[in-house]
């Protein structure tokens, strides 16, 4: 097989390219390890930036998030027994949109499956070769066959886990990493969300969130320790130690739902440097991961997304390979300000196991100031809606 791009990993970063790529004439493939009902079933993101709200929309996949997403003009901090709201539309003039990763991936495999584009899933054993050479190839195993797709280009969205940036010999990489010592515990539950926007909640016992996924569909998270099992939160436990991290008149709306996903993830900064190698380009989580706090994952790897499809679209159309050779040094740019931001929320917000007297009297000093300047909550709002591309 041929094309001119072939993209690794049929996640948002995959299918947003995949899509742009389509609706420009530009000829790709996409391919994953995983089934595309594995691959709706995970239960990720669920704050949407203008930014990528608008290249959903180009991809002509937005119709109905716009339908059924929750535009939000606020988002809450609670601590010290009070909850202030961050009033992100009066100070950005921006919203953000509430509206599930799992049903953006929904919407772009339909759009991609209604234009005919090529998608393999279940391939097995994907091998990338030749993307520092000049003929760029990658290979599977499928049903017993090893298959071969000769491409021009090389785009890998296949996620922290995938094998584009471990092709990448170790010398021509650089990577940059901060483990958090906690991970977040979080829950579906289909009752309708404690408040009609978000609250972000640090407590003496650890950081809380109520967020959502429609006006019956309510996500919840708590912090907990990375030894913590599974199996010993039953709904009843996470309900009430969210409702003890929560200020008093918020969580007395609580409503306490059968979970139907409960799962813990790490929290982790990670930034792999240059995101270009030859003909491979690392996008999304392939090349950056950021901890939850700011909403950002997805996000930035819709921003990726956007600078590399300008690069493919001057490579492919005028033959200028100024964009591509842009790509990386304008994505990560905007990767760096994305992760000083998650990791300033995260800092801000968490209990940390070996925190002393005085760093949690600074943090106390820093949310009392969030709160009370407009300057910094300004700079709180700009971020969490959005830096422009
Ligand atoms: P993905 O979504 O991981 O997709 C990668 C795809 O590549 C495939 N793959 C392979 N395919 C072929 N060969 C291989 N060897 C492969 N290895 C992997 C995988 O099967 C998969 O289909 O990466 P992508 O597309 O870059 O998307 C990134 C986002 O998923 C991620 O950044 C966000 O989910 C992060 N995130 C959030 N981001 C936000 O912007 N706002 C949020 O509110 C938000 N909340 C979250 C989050 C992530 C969370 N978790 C679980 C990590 C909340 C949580 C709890
Ligand atoms: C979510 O709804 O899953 C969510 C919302 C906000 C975050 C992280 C996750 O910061």
């Amino acid at each position: 097989m041929r094309t001119q791009v072939a993209i690794i990993g049929s996640g948002p970063s995959g299918l947003l390219l995949g899509q742009l790529l389509t609706n420009a004439g530009i000829d790709n493939i996409i391919i994953d390890r995983a089934s595309k009902d594995h691959i709706l079933s995970r239960v990720r993101a669920g704050v949407l930036e203008e930014g990528m709200v608008g290249l959903l929309d180009r991809t002509g996949a937005g119709e109905r998030m716009h339908r059924e997403g929750l535009p939000h003009e606020g988002v809450s901090l609670a601590f010290d027994g009070r909850t202030k709201r961050i009033d992100l539309f009066g100070l950005t003039g921006k919203r953000v949109m509430v509206y599930g990763q799992t049903e953006v991936t929904r919407d772009l495999m339909d759009k991609r499956e209604a234009s005919g584009a090529l998608s393999i899933f279940e391939a097995g054993d994907v091998v990338l070769h030749d993307f520092d050479g000049d003929q760029p190839h990658i290979t599977y195993k499928k049903n017993g066959t090893t298959h071969r797709i000769d491409c021009a280009l090389i785009a890998g969205c296949d996620g922290y886990h995938g094998v584009s940036r471990r092709s990448v010999p170790k010398a021509a990489i650089q990577t940059f990493e901060k483990v958090y010592p906690f991970g977040w515990l979080g829950i579906l539950t289909d009752v309708p969300p404690i408040s009609h926007e978000l609250i972000y909640a640090n407590h003496p016992r650890g950081f809380a969130l109520c967020s959502m996924r429609s006006s019956t569909r309510s996500r919840y998270y708590i912090q907990c320790s990375l030894d913590e099992c599974i199996d010993e939160w039953s709904d009843d436990r996470f309900y009430d130690e969210l409702r003890r991290r929560l200020p008093a008149e918020q969580a007395e709306p609580l409503v306490c739902g059968p979970s139907f996903e409960k799962s813990i993830a790490p929290l982790r900064s990670f930034v792999a440097e240059p995101m270009r190698f030859g003909s491979l380009f690392l996008v999304g989580d392939a090349a950056h991961i950021v901890p939850p706090t700011g909403a950002k994952g997805l996000n930035l790897a819709a921003s990726d997304v956007h600078y590399l499809f300008e690069g493919l679209q001057e490579f492919f159309g005028e033959k200028s390979r100024s964009g591509i050779d842009a790509y990386s040094e304008r994505a990560l740019k905007r990767v760096w300000k994305a992760e000083r931001f998650s990791w300033s929320m995260t800092m801000m917000l968490h209990r940390f196991p070996d925190t002393d007297a005085f760093s949690r009297k600074v943090q106390e000093a820093e949310l009392d100031y969030l709160v009370q300047s407009r300057a910094a909550s300004t700079a709180l709002a700009e971020n969490y809606v959005g830096l422009p591309y």
